[in-house]
């Protein structure tokens, strides 16, 4: 058996943390749904049904974990020999940028796409403000820092990167020149194109029967 087993469905968030499996180099199977076929026993291990969801098969146990930010870092951390996790002086920017983009970016982005609008004078209610001042924070840092712990590539960047690959792929992020930059350097990465290329191929097998 692999030590982990990745419940995913090939066009989702699951993109996200397969990404990060192939950073990490885990030893995975994994178990892909469509919704159609998404079983009923799926709940036992996320009782919000959602993928992506992880187990790892360790000492005896079946450690489940969700939410890919968290998932992405977990495999950082039972990685340590892939070198993903910040070290002491990339800590800080690492785990700011994770939550933020776990938090603030992603409900801001939500929250446009389904046309919720924050109330006149709630923004200082709303977590993430607005979404131009979400966008604006991530761009000056984008224009300062190649990465999103400081100058190299670290496992925040597979969660926060995956954001931006998506949001300036489906125009829910401005094509900002930092943004651009920054996608450009992180889809380079051998992981990036693995991963990519398993789902890829399941999704054109779901599509052509
Ligand atoms: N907060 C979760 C979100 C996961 C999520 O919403 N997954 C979607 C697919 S992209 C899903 O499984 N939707 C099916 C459903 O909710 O029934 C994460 O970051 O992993």
């Amino acid at each position: 058996m692999a030590e982990f087993t990745f419940y995913t469905v090939a066009m989702s968030r699951g993109q996200i943390s397969r990404w990060a499996l192939h950073e990490a180099g885990a030893d995975y199977e994994h178990v892909v749904f469509d919704w159609a076929t998404r079983p009923d026993t799926f709940r036992e291990i996320n009782p919000m049904n959602k993928v992506p969801a992880l187990v790892h098969h360790h000492g005896g146990h079946d450690h489940v974990i969700t939410e890919c930010a968290a998932i992405n870092h977990y495999l950082a951390e039972t990685h340590p020999q892939a070198g993903l996790l910040p070290d002491t002086h990339e800590k800080a920017a690492y785990f700011r940028w994770l939550f933020f983009a776990a938090g603030p970016l992603e409900q801001a982005i939500i929250a446009r796409a389904l046309g919720w609008e924050v109330p006149e004078g709630k923004s200082g209610t709303a977590g993430f403000g607005s979404l131009d001042l979400v966008i604006d924070t991530l761009d000056k840092w984008l224009i300062g820092n190649d990465f999103i712990a400081g100058s190299r590539f670290t496992m925040a960047d597979t969660y926060v990167g995956s954001q931006f690959v998506w949001g300036l792929r489906f125009g829910s992020i401005p094509k900002r020149p930092s943004f651009r930059a920054y996608v450009e350097r992180i889809t380079q990465r051998p992981a990036y194109a693995e991963a990519n290329a398993i789902d890829a191929k399941l999704i054109a097998e779901a599509q052509n029967g």
